[in-house]
């Protein structure tokens, strides 16, 4: 790619390194504040199914891309499931990565409203509601496409294979597959489902509505299901977003549901699989996180106190736990081991730390988040900002078709970080006996350590909303 003008590109470019900028509090909330807009609008910039315009996505506009009818794998049955937004720096959609994302972004606006503004500069921008939820329920109407009759969820919809590097979208062509139902998507759909029927509840009551029977659907196919893993089929390689284990998921659909109605049945669900599969992280593996959020923040106090004692020390406990490690690491950081895509799994972790305030107000969780963003904004041993477009230390040429194909990096993403395990050939031949954290190049070759995704931007934004508020 050729030398970009960051400038051209995002209405936040900050020029100099913005962590050598970050002096007084007030500078680190403004920061803090200018990123939620363009880190937000990588959103819209991958909406697939619809045409984008120049007016709003610039040199990132293109035709509607993968409009064609989906082939059910292994049928002569063809849907309709065109829409939501492409997964990362490939064109496929998942479910499963995009209720992680959804999930991030719906309990962001939950907990901090007023950092949501009607001013994105999409297509829907100034019509009154968030620009936050309008994304959101883009995302919404794909996934409801994704559900089949008897409540089951498809896994994904993607080619068989990668396109060229430099593809635009409407220029991955080849023959789409809708593959099988997996118990992981349809436990995130009916989860992220509820979540979103009560927020939509004052905006559009028949999409709410829409949005719960969806949800319930969902679980009724669940609780009839024995897990249904999803593996890619023979000569499929695209994105498998494999997941053995979905106890974690059912137990986020049943808070969920409980939270939207209110009702017992879900709550001896919740109870049920808290016990079963315990889990308390944020990854789009490892659901069970989101359970716990919802149940303790939700819109209803738990009614079954021991369940609720037992999140809240068990989040109390993730949390402390979190800060030794990043009080104990010389980079200030909670990850001990650098996996594909460590810029979430520290993000995730810091999830944990605010939510964790919210239960208990401390300092010390306050103080390790604001390392950990602190780190991602480019206190890092290679002096990085991992997000694109943000400062003249940003990612220049992440891999990811649309800034390839544009020559130029779109921007507000954040790139998936070091990745100790060197997963592709540009890393193995770069990076062959660097320290853990520093396995990370800024080409385009390396999707194992270059990529973007929108579920590492999503709990980017949910981290960058409630720090504005916090330090605000
Ligand atoms: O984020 C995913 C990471 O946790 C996995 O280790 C990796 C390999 O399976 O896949 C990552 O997800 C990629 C997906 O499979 C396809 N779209 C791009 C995703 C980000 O790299
Ligand atoms: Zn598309």
């Amino acid at each position: 790619m050729e030398s970009i003008t960051n400038e051209e590109l995002s209405p936040n470019y900050f020029g100099t390194h913005v962590f050598t900028q970050l002096q007084s509090n007030t500078q680190r909330n403004f920061m803090t504040q200018s990123l939620i807009k363009p880190v937000g609008r990588m959103f819209y910039l991958q909406r697939c199914g619809v045409a984008l315009d120049a007016a709003h996505a610039g040199v990132f506009s293109h035709p509607a891309c993968h409009t064609a009818p989906a082939r059910v794998f292994g049928s002569d049955t063809f849907l309709h499931v065109s829409g939501g937004w492409h997964d990362a720096g490939d064109y496929g959609r998942y479910v499963v990565p995009a209720c992680k994302a959804v999930a991030d972004l719906l309990l962001a606006f939950r907990a901090a409203p007023e950092a949501f503004g009607d001013d994105w500069d999409i297509p829907e921008s100034g019509n009154g509601v968030a620009d936050v939820l309008d994304e959101v329920r883009f995302e919404l109407e794909w996934l409801l496409k994704m559900q089949r009759d008897d409540g089951g969820v498809y896994h994904k919809v993607t080619c068989a294979y990668f396109p060229d590097i430099t593809a635009n979208p409407q220029e991955e062509t080849a023959d789409l597959f809708v593959f099988p139902v997996s118990t992981a998507a349809t436990g995130d759909f009916s989860a992220v489902m509820a979540m979103a029927a009560p927020l939509y509840e004052s905006i559009d009551r028949t999409f709410a509505k829409k949005c719960l029977r969806a949800s319930v659907n969902a679980y009724e196919f669940l609780k009839h299901s024995k897990p249904l893993p999803f593996h890619n089929p023979a000569g499929v390689v695209t994105g498998q977003y494999d997941d053995e284990t979905d106890t974690d998921e059912r137990y986020f659909a049943a808070c969920a549901l409980y939270q939207a109605t209110g009702q017992s049945y879900y709550l001896a669900n919740a109870t049920a699989h808290y016990q079963a599969g315990r889990s308390a992280d944020f990854g789009w593996a490892d659901m069970g996180g989101y359970g716990n959020a919802v149940m303790l923040f939700g819109q209803r106090a738990c009614e079954d106190d021991f369940l609720a004692g037992r999140i809240r020390s068990d989040l109390l406990a993730t949390a402390e736990q979190i800060c030794e490690r990043s009080e104990k690491s010389p980079l200030g950081i909670s990850i001990t081991e650098f996996l594909w895509g460590s810029n979430m799994y520290l993000l995730n972790q810091t999830m944990t730390l605010l939510l964790a305030n919210d239960a208990q107000p401390s300092e010390r969780f306050r103080k390790a988040a604001r390392t950990h963003l602190d780190y991602i904004l480019g206190n890092n041993p290679l002096g990085v900002n991992y997000i694109t477009g943000i400062d003249e230390s940003s990612p220049k040429y992440p891999h990811h078709r649309p800034s390839a194909a544009a020559r130029q990096a779109m921007p507000g993403m954040l790139v998936g970080g070091p990745d100790e395990g060197l997963h592709d050939l540009a890393a193995k031949t770069l990076l062959s006996g660097k320290p853990a954290a520093e396995c990370y190049i800024d080409s385009v070759e390396s999707y194992s350590t270059n990529e973007t995704a929108i579920y590492w931007n999503s709990v980017l934004i949910y981290v960058l909303a409630r720090m504005s508020k916090l330090e605000a």
